[in-house]
């Protein structure tokens, strides 16, 4: 299995989620812009929308989205999962709402003109808000990790290092979460700060 991933950027949070499950995969770093794979390659060819992350399974099979590879890696490792009958559903609403609230608001921002970049960004605040006011436990379902804390994590921690004034709990969540081993082995593996 391969993860294509581009330092950086959101497949960080799939690399984070794969490592939790102990998974065994291997890395394939995408120049994002340039659309090219580490070692040759054209990414287009691999994932015709251009878009880390993408997953390759050793049939030859892509699975791409933040949303599905994160719930795939949880149907693998149910631990990495809110528990409860409606557990896995809750997993894909949070998911989909930072993928489609948070996530795709950030390429909107910076291909904004100067005059739009306001509304945008209050925008992705008032949706951090919105996330950080469920952070009553350490992790968004409570006091166990999730495949969707990897998500949040790395769109909070994201926004941080582009000047965002990320909502409180938000900071020391991000804190905490920069500590586990699986977020500083992706780190190592990316070669990202
Ligand atoms: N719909 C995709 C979007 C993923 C996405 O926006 N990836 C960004 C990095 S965070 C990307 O690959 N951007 C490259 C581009 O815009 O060409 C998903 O949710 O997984």
């Amino acid at each position: 299995m391969k993860l294509y991933t581009a330092p950086g950027f959101s497949s960080f949070a799939d690399h984070i989620a794969l490592l939790e499950a102990g998974i065994e995969f291997d890395v394939a770093k995408v120049a994002i812009w340039e659309k090219t794979v580490d070692g040759g390659g054209d990414y287009m060819a691999v994932n015709p929308t251009g878009y880390v992350p993408a997953l390759e399974f050793d049939d030859g099979e892509l699975l791409t989205e933040n949303v599905a590879i994160l719930t795939w890696v949880a149907d693998q490792a149910p631990r990495l999962a809110p528990g409860g009958s409606l557990g896995r559903y809750r997993l894909i609403e949070m998911l989909s709402f930072i993928a489609t609230e948070i996530h795709k608001r950030f390429p909107a921002y910076f291909s904004a003109p100067d005059d739009a970049k306001p509304a945008i960004a209050e925008e992705i605040g008032k949706w951090l808000g919105f996330v950080a006011e469920r952070l009553r436990s350490s992790y968004l379902f409570g006091e166990r990790f999730t495949v969707a804390d990897a998500y949040l994590f790395v769109m909070a921690r994201g926004a941080a290092q582009v000047g965002f004034k990320l909502p409180a709990p938000l900071p020391a969540y991000v804190e905490r979460i920069e500590e586990r081993p699986s977020v500083q082995a992706a780190l190592r593996r990316e070669g990202a700060a």
